[in-house]
């Protein structure tokens, strides 16, 4: 596909900060196809035959990061499926909302030189302890292996040392809008619709 044809914003934010949430939100009001990198892997994990499966299974559980081609090609296929099924109307662009990528510095570099810059990265800032139990909470229930004390620490520490240089980096480029995560799912809402309307995405 043409990157023309598409809008990208960046959907990052700790473990639990609340992306996946907001997301559901922003594909309501403002029409973009929601990705999750983090879903898109689960599914390819689960799929009969993947030659991924047990490595992608590894890495969610131990809170690593799974090499970027495996991502990249699953978020891109998924882009062009999504064009293909649903094309953007003529002059009008597809908007997609990627959430939890990228993860690490080479792999934005890597997306955004052979798939697609980004126009906007929303970042939803939490403190680590409401995370914890957000997740905590949420793993009473979710089946997710990656929501137990344990991998959840790992995660942070990913996140923290990998994933923020990400964040900065692109906080350098002004490309950054910032919500603090820590309030009700509305405000943070309302929050991040103003981020976003103040950029003119
Ligand atoms: N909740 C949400 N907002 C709330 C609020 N304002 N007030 C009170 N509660 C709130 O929310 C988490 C929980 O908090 C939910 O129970 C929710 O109701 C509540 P959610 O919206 O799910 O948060 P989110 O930020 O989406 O959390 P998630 O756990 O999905 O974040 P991660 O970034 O850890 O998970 P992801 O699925 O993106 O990645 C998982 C793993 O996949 C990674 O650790 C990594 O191993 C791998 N991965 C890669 O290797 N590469 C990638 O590019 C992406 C993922
Ligand atoms: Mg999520």
């Amino acid at each position: 596909f043409s990157t023309n044809d598409v809008t990208v914003v960046f959907f990052l934010g700790g473990p639990g900060s609340g992306k996946g949430t907001q997301s559901a939100n922003l594909v309501k009001s403002y029409g973009f196809v929601h990705l999750s990198a983090g879903d898109l892997l689960r599914e390819e994990q689960n799929r009969a035959g993947s030659q991924y499966g047990e490595m992608i299974k590894e890495y969610i559980r131990e809170g690593k990061i799974v090499p970027m081609e495996v991502t990249v090609a699953l978020l891109s296929n998924a882009m062009a499926d999504s064009l293909a099924s649903n094309p953007p109307a003529p002059g009008t662009k597809a908007r997609f909302l990627i959430d939890g990528f990228p993860r690490k510095l080479d792999q934005a570099v890597f997306f955004e030189e052979t798939v697609c810059p980004s126009e906007l990265v929303l970042f939803l800032d939490c403190p680590e302890a409401v995370m914890e139990t957000r997740l905590l909470k949420r793993g009473e229930t979710s089946g997710r292996a990656d929501d137990n004390a344990e991998s959840i620490r790992k995660r942070f520490r990913t996140f923290v040392e990998t994933s923020m240089p990400v964040v900065e980096d692109f906080r350098g480029k002004d490309k950054v809008v910032t919500v603090t995560a820590d309030k009700s799912v509305e405000e943070v809402y309302q929050e991040v619709k103003a981020g976003i309307e103040a950029r003119g995405i």
